[in-house]
């Protein structure tokens, strides 16, 4: 057991040793951006390990997001979850287009295709829809509404690193999908997140806005930016990456124990049971229902009182943001589900390393909190 805080995750770093190899490739090459050799083979490698053909590695998720609705020109309405952490609607502002909120699914926590539906108007372009702590959203629901309505579907992936669905990728889904490797993810580069695209093609695209749409020398097409990543982040990917498989198994277990000890408590909601086929355990959110002894907050303040840092992913709703609470879609009446998810819903401490120690003392806590 140790006295220094808890906080909600710790990033998983290579050893030394494992990263050595690639500091020495980029002392010795000098080539420390651009595209250089190690950002190459790890977009290979990255490829390969989630099972898609074309991905664009990138600085972060969130110039990832800007860059994918900027690929399709999208500057009208785009519908997305106020359920998300800021980042998603800030992008749709960055790219130049017009959030709209729908309301969330209260189980998945994830937009609702029939709520989309019901957002839709003649000036309606995309979708951004967010798989919320790596849980899937309906895909088959979102297609199918995206495809009869002619409009694009861009997926916020930011938690869903390595989660299949129906054994499939789930960042395969819809026409861009956005990963974050930022360092509370489940995979980190320190920062840094990945394009995956449907075709070479596109990716071809994304390389260009990343780079500043640079062609050669003197041909530039696009108003791209400078979303590129550099090669030391590369490098931390690159010595991560072979340990993916240990690492999910580890927050499994971590998970997995949560859920044995939490799940018959009144009042406290598991709300991603272990052992789903293709999660990744990003988070471990509970849900503090009006039968348990302590409000949501009440726990929050009960835990911090003993250096545990649990966190309140997401409060508050993006649409009660002062940049967004006077969209009409962010009146309450329209959010019945997402409301009570923001004001219900705290992410325990989970991470692969998380001493079984420190893990019995959260769950004393939460089993005997007064
Ligand atoms: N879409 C979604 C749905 C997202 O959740 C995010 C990011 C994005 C898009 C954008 O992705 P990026 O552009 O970042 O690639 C954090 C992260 O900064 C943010 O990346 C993440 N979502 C969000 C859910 O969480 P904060 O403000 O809560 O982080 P912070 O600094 O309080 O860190 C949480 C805990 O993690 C700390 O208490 C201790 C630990 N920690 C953190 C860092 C940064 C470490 O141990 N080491 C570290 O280096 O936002």
């Amino acid at each position: 057991m140790t006295n220094s805080p808890i906080y909600v995750t710790r990033p998983v770093l290579p050893s030394l040793s494992e990263i050595l190899p690639f500091l020495e490739r980029i002392w010795g090459s000098r080539i420390l951006t651009n595209s250089g050799p190690l950002l190459q083979q790890f977009e290979a490698n990255l490829a390969s390990y989630l099972g898609v053909e074309h991905l664009t590695v990138v600085c972060n998720a969130s110039l990832g997001l800007v860059l994918a609705l900027r690929l399709y020109g999208i500057t009208g309405e785009v519908i997305t979850s106020p359920f998300s952490f800021v980042a998603t609607c800030h992008a749709i502002r960055w790219a130049g287009a017009k959030p709209v909120f729908a309301d969330i699914d209260p189980h998945t926590l994830n937009l609702d295709p029939a709520a989309v539906e019901a957002a839709i108007t003649p000036q309606t372009q995309a979708i951004m829809a967010v798989h919320c702590y790596g849980v899937p959203c309906d895909t088959e629901g979102l297609a199918d509404v995206a495809r009869r309505h002619g409009l694009r579907l861009i997926y916020d992936a930011a938690h869903a690193f390595g989660v299949r669905k129906g054994g499939q990728p789930v960042v395969a889904q819809g026409d861009l999908s956005v990963i974050s490797f930022h360092a509370t993810k489940v995979f980190n580069c320190f920062e840094g997140g990945a394009i995956v695209a449907p075709d070479l093609e596109t990716k071809q695209a994304l390389d260009r806005l990343a780079n500043y749409g640079i062609v050669d020398e003197v041909t530039i097409t696009d108003v791209g930016l400078n979303t590129k990543m550099s090669e030391l982040h590369a490098a931390v990917g690159l010595a991560l990456l072979p340990r993916m498989n240990e690492i999910i198994a580890a927050r499994d277990d971590i998970a997995n124990r949560y859920w044995q000890a939490l799940a018959q408590i009144p009042g406290i909601h598991c709300l991603c049971p272990p052992g789903q086929p293709g999660h990744n355990s990003y988070a471990f959110p509970i849900r503090v229902g009006q039968d348990y002894q302590l409000s949501r907050d009440g726990l929050y303040n009960k835990l911090r009182e003993h250096g545990i840092h649990a966190r309140r992913y997401f409060y508050p709703l993006i649409s009660d943001l002062p940049a967004y609470r006077d969209l009409p879609s962010a009146r309450p009446e329209g959010l019945a589900f997402a409301r009570p998810a923001a004001e219900e819903i705290l992410c325990l401490p989970l991470y692969p390393d998380l001493p079984a120690a420190d893990q019995d003392r959260i769950i004393d806590i939460i089993s005997r909190p007064c």
